[in-house]
């Protein structure tokens, strides 16, 4: 289980009982606000940092509660049946940022960062994709050049979560331009560095309350101990690696948003009033609700068991990208049919669900997109059919 440790279901149903009440309390009642401001109210962010789940992935050594991957689905799912903007601060942290020191940083660079992540005090972004290297990750053009006990880096990356507001960076840069995938290596950049550029937030259609913005690098030098692991060369498969682990956990991202779409839509089908009753009564509105429950449920299963795959240490390439795969693609299934439930309500801003919706289209996109996931997963099929 590595960085990890088993947590039994008795530990783990009590921190997802408190992530239900605070769900339910405070970060649901305070969407409205996410959304029209754009930002995450400070008293809120105050109680995700009081929950613990600035420190969910990292390992109780550095200070974090060191979730197997099965508990942490599960807590996920709990704390994703609020609008995911709340998310993306803890999740990028914890997930494809801090992963990389997780997995691969030297001692030093984990003694250096990740106490300050599990406090909720350091943000981290992950800095893969480029203006023309999004799938074509490999491809990308960022340079890292060696200059004596420096390197200097130049570049451009775009749509970089958590920028705005991060502490630190993860780069992925070429450090060899003749090597493919083998030339790319990861940077630990601190924001500050001279010559790293955050650019003004991007204007998304959903997930408001999650900054993002482009971020350049301009003869932006670091030590040569910001090399993460003090190995080039690596950046690749380390980002591959935590890309696994992250597609489980957007899976459950998506099964916390998908059991949302359900409640919003069987509240709304009990109380609405047609034909002198409520439209939860007809059996048309029923198959929604039955087939989103179905494939909401088959999703849960399937992360769950994805998960208890990577805790048990069983290569799961394909188990990841399916989990991305199919829960967000149910995921937009649900949020479809919720707001046809909900009529021309969900497509006005009275209700939640035309808010959420917007939120729901970046599951099918972010991290991988759904083109990509079949990819992966078909590779992988082929290759495991060659070898049998
Ligand atoms: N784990 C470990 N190593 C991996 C890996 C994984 N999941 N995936 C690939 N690698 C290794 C390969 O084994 C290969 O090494 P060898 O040459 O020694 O075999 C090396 O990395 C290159 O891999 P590959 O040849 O598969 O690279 P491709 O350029 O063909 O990769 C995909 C293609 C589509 C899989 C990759 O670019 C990708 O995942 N793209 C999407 C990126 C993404 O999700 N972006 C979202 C933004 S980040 S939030």
């Amino acid at each position: 289980m590595g960085n990890r440790r088993h947590w039994t279901q008795d530990e783990i149903d009590p921190l997802v009982d408190a992530v239900r009440r605070v769900v339910d309390e405070k970060l649901i009642p305070a969407e409205d606000i996410l959304d029209r401001d754009d930002t995450i109210p400070a008293d809120v962010l105050d109680l995700i940092r009081d929950l613990g789940l600035f420190a969910y992935a990292i390992p109780e050594e550095h200070g974090g509660l060191g979730l197997s991957k099965f508990a942490e689905v599960q807590v996920i799912a709990e704390f994703c049946r609020a609008a995911p903007a709340y998310r993306s601060y803890v999740g990028t942290t914890n997930g494809v940022g801090g992963q990389c020191v997780v997995l691969a940083g030297s001692d030093e660079q984990k003694q250096r960062y990740l106490p300050a992540i599990a406090a909720g005090e350091l943000i981290v972004s992950f800095c893969l994709t480029e203006p023309d290297a999004g799938s074509d990750a490999a491809s990308l053009k960022t340079r890292a050049v060696r200059d004596g006990d420096h390197y200097v880096l130049n570049g451009s990356k775009r749509f970089i979560s958590n920028s705005p507001v991060a502490g630190l960076f993860t780069v992925m840069a070429r450090t060899d331009p003749d090597n493919g995938a083998d030339g790319i290596s990861c940077f630990l950049v601190e924001a500050g560095t001279p010559g790293l550029v955050i650019h003004p937030p991007l204007k998304k259609m959903g997930q408001r309350g999650a900054p993002t913005a482009d971020v350049s690098f301009d003869d932006c030098r670091v030590p040569a101990n910001a090399l993460l692991g003090n190995k080039e060369g690596h950046g690749f498969r380390t980002a591959m690696q935590v890309l696994d682990d992250a597609r489980i956990h957007m899976g459950a991202v998506c099964v916390g948003l998908s059991t949302r779409f359900i409640e919003e839509m069987i509240s709304y089908a009990k109380d609405r009033q047609q034909f002198g009753r409520p439209i939860a009564d007809f059996q048309l509105i029923q198959a929604m609700i039955a087939d989103s429950e179905a494939e909401c449920f088959a999703a849960r299963a399937m992360v769950e068991k994805a998960a208890r795959m990577l805790d048990a240490g069983n290569p799961c390439i394909k188990e990841a990208a399916s989990c991305k795969y199919f829960a967000s693609e149910t995921l937009w299934r649900i949020a479809d049919r919720a707001l046809q439930v909900h009529g021309g309500y969900g497509y006005v801003k009275e209700y939640p669900v035309e808010r959420l919706f917007r939120d729901a289209r970046l599951f099918r996109i972010f991290e991988g997109t759904s083109q990509v996931m079949q990819l992966v997963i078909a590779r992988e099929a082929l290759k495991a059919a060659e070898t049998r």
